[in-house]
């Protein structure tokens, strides 16, 4: 089971630092999950990550469960082994994805019964089955198979989804535990965006008492400041010794916000998806490198930057290999944007460590909205 240990707390925020360990070593909180849906984060090699000091990546359950399957992976010795990557990995189980991938997914007591995205082959899946497949993936923190609803969505909605939620949960819980309870199963809160709901599922995931929570169903296409509300009013009722951890979020200023919220961990697929797509991050903001104005810019992508890339690179040759498509062109922007977030993150430890968490947010917008790129 995970030791989660609290280091130091934050006196004007409810920002927190500290440890979690796991069986493939320690991860540093509040920490950003690359995700690496297929076992592997796009574009980049493991050792890539390890330059990058990515501490732990993002598998899917869903997708590993389709392609290669479970077959193999059993063969094959687990995710860890099969994609060489001997740090922490999280799986997410599925959940997600049935609502923003799967066709004609079926939702019920017993479970979910879809139609893969693939080759339209029919599968269902139940809480007890996202469990097995993620300890057949050797997964070191397992998710809850969960509900997540699109917004807006009504109370009605709200509460069905949250009910199975609940339900799917427990089973999930009860067959780990059948199981031997090895490594790690967080609980996933839902409850849309009416307040009272989240309050209700905190409460009765709290009750099966996972070694971690998550915050679901945020970034579903809601406004910022409601996804703030949101997070602000349920991250406070989770239980303070245990993980908190926000799926699917965000941007660089999601983060520095949430963290200060009390969220210890974050997954998001904006600084790699972004990246093939050009966006590049810097403290002041993001950069399109197809720019025109970068054609002879002799700069770096960010000056402040030490990652491989800026110490490398102009702007004018990023935005050359972009124009032509050039496959080196995606491999080093993704190194850029994820080296960005994580030492973001490495930043904001280094802040509350300090205890100077408001300082470096307030320095952190100011600089943002600093813009010279
Ligand atoms: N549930 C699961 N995975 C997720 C989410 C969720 O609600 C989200 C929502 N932003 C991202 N990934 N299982
Ligand atoms: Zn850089």
């Amino acid at each position: 089971m995970l030791t989660f240990e609290i280091e130091k707390k934050s006196t004007d925020s409810r920002a927190r630092t500290g440890s979690i360990i796991t069986a493939h070593g320690e991860i540093p909180t509040p920490i950003f999950m690359p995700v690496g849906t297929l076992g592997s984060v796009k574009a980049v090699s493991v050792e890539e990550l390890k330059q990058c000091e990515a501490r732990i990546i993002l598998g899917n359950t869903y997708h590993l469960y389709l392609r290669p399957g479970c077959e193999v992976m059993t063969h094959m010795g687990g995710l860890h082994k099969f994609m060489n990557w001997d740090r922490p990995i999280l799986t997410d189980s599925g959940g997600f994805q049935f609502f923003s991938l799967a066709k004609l997914a079926k939702f019920s007591r017993e479970g979910v019964n879809f139609q893969s995205h693939i080759d339209g082959s029919r599968h269902l899946f139940t809480p007890e089955k996202a469990v097995d497949i993620q300890m057949v993936l050797g997964s070191d923190i397992m998710m809850s198979l969960d509900w997540c609803i699109p917004y807006p969505a009504n109370e009605k909605e709200t509460m069905a989804a949250l009910e199975k939620t609940t339900l799917w949960a427990r089973r999930g819980r009860d067959h780990w535990l059948e199981k031997g309870g090895v490594n790690n199963l967080f609980g996933i809160v839902q409850g849309g965006m009416y307040a009272h709901l989240r309050a209700l599922s905190a409460q009765q995931l709290i009750e099966l008492d996972f070694p971690g929570y998550a915050v679901g169903g945020l970034s579903v296409g809601e406004p910022t400041d409601l996804m703030y509300e949101m997070a602000d009013h349920t991250v406070p009722l989770l239980p303070h010794d245990k993980p908190r951890y926000v799926m699917g979020v965000g941007t660089p200023e999601n983060l520095v916000e949430m963290v200060g919220m009390g969220v210890d961990m974050f997954d998001c697929v904006m600084p790699s998806r972004n990246a093939r797509n050009g966006q590049l991050f810097t403290g002041r903001g993001t950069i399109n490198i197809s720019n025109a104005r970068f054609r002879m810019d002799e700069n770096p992508i960010d000056d402040a930057c030490n990652c491989y890339v800026c110490q490398n690179y102009s702007r004018a040759y990023l935005r050359h290999l972009y124009k032509t498509r050039e496959l080196l062109s995606y491999r080093l922007n993704t190194i850029h944007n994820l080296h960005y977030y994580l030492n973001l993150m490495e930043r904001i430890r280094q802040s509350i460590k300090a205890d100077q968490f408001s300082a470096f947010k307030k320095e952190f917008f100011s600089q943002l909205n600093h813009k010279e790129l």
